[in-house]
């Protein structure tokens, strides 16, 4: 049944830009009908008109919801140590101790002002790495999903979907290292991440905009042979549903991986598992040429992250050659340091133009570099979601974002240069309203709770400043 129907003068479909598109959207909150040229259709008379040109929204493949918070604070140097030897390591440092400060209520405040700022930058689902499960001493709560049940109020009520990816660690290193005392709160035993991701998927796989997905943390936070258990733990749930992994992002980590088993890490897992679409590798930025081959053509989804990358120093994907290889991307937030798809495109091909003294680096089979990095990151990031997402098609989730046309960025473009516009001219958001599911959450730049959220989100820092 078609609940509501929406007219858009220009919408970007699968097979590109069409026109006097009308989109008809189920009561589930999905595309029932997907027609170009119905300006003249019975059925488009009673349709409301988009206010500008319609995009699918974008999936956030990675994100960790609780480092919203931490935003800004960690840009002093020194503050993990010798300011010379300031790193990825010593900002690990300074996580953990953030960490340890945050309860459930704060949690959910700080994840539901993230949501409803995804939204209106247009994220319209995310896949949220969720690694911190239990109490300061490393105790389950009463309910051991408290924690996962937090992140999922507050995207429900931001009204965003999630595909929630319960974290595996276990191990301080590689090579069983037993764990710091700054990890206690993200470990499980076998058995009891069995029981956590059976309570979550009892609990909400019915809801359309829910997916349950597994994250062993990094090859350094699991053994082998725990990584095999807790995939066959999820298989016995949904043998389909998304696996996510860090891996690859500093080269301390490959020299170590190095030492543990004789191979680099990417090397390592896709020699010791079956890497395909169901994978996303996070970050994946220290690769060997034929690695980086490898992966492309394994159909595993490499999940970018180009602020966070370069806020922790880590180093630049080899995203030429991965994708001339035909390998799949998609973006994340991640510690959300920024929240925005376009500077997180526009920060992927920047970081090449940089490397090699050259523009225009990462087009595709349009030419056009905002347009294909957007349309490339719209299908990994709905792959590694494992959502019928990232694409306005029949059966499809309804998640779209319509652009304020007559923004100073916008106006006067239309098709692919609209998209390059977007990526890279300017800095002020014109996305102008967001739907979700068939909802509108987003309207002339407002999100329905924003004010509540935000209300909430401060009082939460007001603590944490305390
Ligand atoms: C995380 N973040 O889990 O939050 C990690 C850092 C780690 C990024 N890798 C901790 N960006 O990898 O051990
Ligand atoms: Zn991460």
């Amino acid at each position: 049944m078609t609940t509501h129907r929406l007219l858009a003068a220009a919408a970007l479909l699968p097979d590109g830009w069409a026109r006097d598109v009308l989109l008809e959207i189920g009561v589930d909150g999905t595309l029932t009908g997907v027609t170009p040229d119905a300006a003249v259709l019975p059925a488009a008379r009673h349709a409301a008109p988009a206010k500008g040109p319609v995009l699918p929204g974008m999936p956030n493949l990675h994100s960790h919801a609780f480092q919203r918070a931490m935003a800004g604070l960690t840009e002093r140097a020194g503050q993990g140590g010798a300011a010379a030897e300031d790193s990825f390591w010593s900002w690990r440092q300074v996580m953990y101790g953030f960490v340890e400060r945050l309860t459930p209520p704060l949690v959910e405040a700080i994840a539901g002002q993230l949501y409803v700022e995804m939204l209106k930058a247009g994220f319209t689902a995310v896949a949220e790495f969720h690694y911190l499960h239990h109490d300061p001493d490393g105790a389950p709560y009463a309910d051991p999903a408290e924690m996962s049940e937090r992140v999922l109020e507050a995207a429900r009520h931001a009204g965003i979907g999630i595909t929630h990816l319960p974290v595996l660690y276990a191990q301080g290193g590689f090579g069983a290292q037993p764990p710091r005392p700054g990890q206690r709160r993200f470990l499980h035993s076998l058995d009891r991440y069995a029981r956590l991701l059976e309570r979550l998927a009892a609990r909400h796989r019915a809801d359309p905009q829910f997916r349950l997905g597994i994250a062993p943390h990094s090859l350094r936070a699991v053994t082998p042979e725990l990584l095999r258990d807790a995939i066959a733990a999820l298989d016995a749930l949904d043998p389909a549903s998304p696996i996510h992994i860090h891996i690859a992002e500093q080269t301390l980590e490959v020299e170590d991986c190095m030492a543990w088993s004789g191979q680099r890490p990417v090397e390592w897992l896709m020699a010791n598992q079956p890497v395909d679409p169901r994978w996303c590798l996070v970050h994946a930025t220290h690769m060997t040429e034929l690695e980086t081959r490898n992966l492309a053509r394994s159909g595993a989804v490499a999940g970018l992250c180009p602020t966070t990358e370069a806020n922790l120093g880590d180093g630049f994907f080899p995203a030429g050659p991965y994708l001339s290889a035909g390998g799949a991307i998609g973006i994340g937030s991640d510690s959300h340091i920024s929240v925005s798809p376009v500077e997180e495109l526009r920060w992927l091909e920047y970081g090449q133009r940089l490397l090699q003294r050259r523009r225009n680096r990462l087009a595709g089979a349009s030419g056009s570099v905002g347009a294909d990095l957007y349309r490339a990151a719209l299908a990994g990031g709905a792959t590694a979601l494992g959502r019928p997402i990232g694409r306005l098609a029949q059966g499809a989730r309804a998640d779209l974002l319509v652009l304020d046309g007559e923004h100073p960025a916008l106006c006067g473009k239309s098709g692919d240069t609209l998209i390059d516009a977007l990526v890279f001219a300017g800095n002020s958001n014109p996305v102008r309203d967001v739907m979700v599911g068939g909802r509108w959450v987003v309207e002339e730049g407002h999100h329905h709770a924003e004010e509540a959220m935000l209300a909430r989100f401060r009082g939460a820092m007001a603590t944490l400043a305390a």
